[in-house]
């Protein structure tokens, strides 16, 4: 039998909530298939651990993490701890400091959830959007002088290098290549931005020469608002930087019913670190504790992770009892249902072992 080490970390807000229904969950699957098994660690680091000793995670973090075979994130972020001490603490030191410089972001209208576009329906917007997730607006380099004073200076430098982008395109064109539309679409600013985002369009062109059969287009991130908008259907893959893949990912999951379900895996492609997977949503503490939190964007990150480990059939199975699960009207109110928590993780547990394939 195979056997998996997953570092579970919930963190913040309803973090511990998905967590403890994905980890169920992904046990529950373990032991149907039977093929492998889960040996799940929890790390109780977050905002709480942060008030108890000044730091979100322990400074030997990223050393306890890494004999572990993928890591399964909830949320960051706390009312009461400015956010970018909670998120620097904590989720950017894991995917920087493990180099998990792609961020796969995928969306699918979910049986029995309504898009808010008017005439897409299920499978519709199948997206997959690729998040530059190691520099560019992310990459830390600034800083304030003069603090208070009429003079104040605040930067915020993106970094764009040509290492970082050559590895986002390629694996982005890779992914591409790999679905059935073959289709890539670049994602920029540079009209305005005429450095960094000129580079990367150049660089685009250069790595599509790397693959002939990918056909590709580039759009403007305003424009590609519209598009994903108004005519969804003419998407596919798309790349974008950090900041830029992060917004229209929150998009993506809103058009797709909820942001609720869209899941995301922080990825080292050439497996030199562990990967991380998470929901795309943050620690939404206007609901934490109510238990309506929705999980199926943490049982879908779940099914990425299990795809990463190597288990595709197992990853498989999880999506279509997901499928089921929401199809059969089992869902959170986000998504307009009336289950809780448990009554979605109950459900899919259920929809797991009825399964007869
Ligand atoms: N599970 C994702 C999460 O906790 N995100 C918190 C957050 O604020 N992220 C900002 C970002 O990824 O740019």
């Amino acid at each position: 039998m195979r056997a998996y080490k997953i570092a579970a970390i919930p963190a913040d807000g309803i973090g511990p909530e998905v967590i403890a229904a994905g980890v169920d969950v992904l046990q529950a699957l373990a032991g149907r298939v039977g093929a492998f098994s889960l040996d799940v660690t929890t790390f109780d680091w977050g905002t709480d651990y942060y008030k108890r000793t000044g730091v979100m995670m322990p400074a030997d973090g990223l050393a306890q993490l890494r004999p572990f075979d993928a890591i399964y994130f909830g949320a960051v972020g706390a009312p009461d701890v400015p956010d970018h001490i909670t998120l620097w603490g904590l989720r950017l030191q894991i995917c920087q400091g493990f180099d998990q410089y792609a961020n796969v972001r995928p969306t699918r209208i979910l049986p029995g959830i309504t898009s808010p576009l008017r005439n897409v329906g299920v499978g519709d917007l199948d997206w997959v959007i690729v998040r530059e997730n190691s520099e560019g607006e992310y990459a830390g380099n600034g800083g304030r002088t003069h603090r208070g004073m009429p003079e104040e200076v605040g930067t915020e430098v993106a970094i764009f290098t040509r290492v970082g982008v050559e590895r986002i395109m390629r694996y982005a064109f890779k992914l591409a290549q790999a679905r059935p539309r073959k289709f890539l679409t670049v994602v920029t600013k540079s009209n305005a931005q005429r450095f960094g985002m000129v580079m990367w369009d150049e660089i685009a062109a250069e790595v599509a020469t790397e693959f002939p059969d990918v056909a590709w287009d580039k759009m403007l991130v305003d424009a590609m608002t519209v598009r994903m908008t108004l005519d969804p259907k003419s998407l596919d893959t798309i790349v974008a930087t950090n900041l830029h893949a992060d917004i229209l990912s929150d998009l993506a999951g809103a058009l797709a019913g909820s942001i609720g379900v869209a899941p995301t895996a922080n990825i080292n492609p050439e497996r030199r670190s562990p990967s991380m997977f998470e929901p795309i949503h943050g620690s939404a503490f206007d609901i934490a504790g109510k238990g309506i939190a929705n999980p199926v964007a943490t049982f879908w990150t779940g099914a990425q992770m299990l795809e990463h480990l190597g288990e595709p059939e197992a990853a498989a199975r999880l999506m279509r009892a997901v499928d089921a699960v929401c199809a059969a009207g089992v869902m959170t109110p986000d998504v307009g249902g009336a289950a809780t928590t448990r009554q979605v993780t109950e459900a899919v547990i259920g929809a797991i072992h009825g399964a007869n394939d």
